[in-house]
């Protein structure tokens, strides 16, 4: 078994307390960081499916979730890199009702690579309290919004709405997730969509330097 089979084996079953050696040993092995990124997000995918057949239930999604978070740790220096430029302050969230945050906290780290401070504002994040971050920090030029459950689109409509309509100005909002869509994205008035965390960061730099 190659290393990144083995991470993704031990991401798979939950085994967070090995997850961040094999992690460093498959990058010792001259393998990429985004290579084994790829592979962990590939369990996950495992996971979801599992857990829609009703072979694994909450607590091992759980476990697949901290054990994946464990191997982001080990790589985040790599991929994130140094940022050269500054493009204002990114506030970021997980929408209303929705706790997933893997997929936030990498588009969190892309975004930041390419040149903005972030703002983490976590998971269950309301309209009113992207808002008041909007308020409380200084220059913020983006919001960033996930979503991944198909029952919290209608949280993040409610979002981008509330931006829109609450007199605050000088930023863009971007928002993404499996649910949502660049269709979904132009509907709801968002400023931007993307499908992975790579090109989150791609899109953010774009929006504000529009
Ligand atoms: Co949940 N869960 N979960 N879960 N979970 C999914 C999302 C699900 C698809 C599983 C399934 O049924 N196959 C399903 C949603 C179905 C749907 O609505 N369409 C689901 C469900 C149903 C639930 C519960 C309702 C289960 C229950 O309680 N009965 C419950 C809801 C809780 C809540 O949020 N209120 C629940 C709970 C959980 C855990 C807490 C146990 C755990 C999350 C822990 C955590 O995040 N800390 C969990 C997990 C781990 C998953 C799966 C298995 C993995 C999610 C993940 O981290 N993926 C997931 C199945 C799956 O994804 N296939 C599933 C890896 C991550 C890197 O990908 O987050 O998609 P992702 O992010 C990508 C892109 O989407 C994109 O870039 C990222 C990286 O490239 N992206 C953006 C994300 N945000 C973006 C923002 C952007 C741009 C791009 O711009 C701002």
């Amino acid at each position: 078994m190659s290393k990144i089979e083995e991470v993704k084996a031990k991401v798979e079953t939950g085994k967070a307390k090995l997850v961040a050696g094999l992690v460093q040993e498959a990058l010792d092995e001259g393998n990429q960081a985004g290579d084994i990124l790829q592979g962990m997000i590939e369990s996950m995918g495992v996971v979801g499916d599992k857990f829609s057949t009703g072979e694994l239930f909450v607590p091992e999604m759980l476990m697949a979730a901290k054990a994946m978070s464990k191997g982001v740790e080990v790589l985040k220096p790599l991929l994130t890199g140094e940022a050269t430029s500054s493009l204002g302050t990114c506030v970021i969230g997980t929408v209303q009702g929705d706790l997933h945050d893997i997929g936030k906290n990498l588009v969190s780290m892309m975004i930041e690579s390419v040149g903005f401070k972030m703002i983490d504002l976590g998971v269950d994040v309301s309209a009113e309290k992207f808002a008041n971050a909007i308020r409380e920090n200084d220059n913020v030029t983006l919001v960033a919004c996930s979503g991944l459950l198909t029952s919290t689109m209608p949280a993040m409509k409610e979002t981008v709405q509330q931006l829109k309509d609450s007199g605050l100005t000088g930023f863009k909002v971007i928002v993404g997730g499996a649910p949502v869509t660049q269709e979904m994205a132009d509907e709801i008035g968002a400023d931007g969509f993307a499908p992975d965390a790579g090109s989150a960061a791609v899109k953010a730099k774009e929006l504000v330097s529009a």
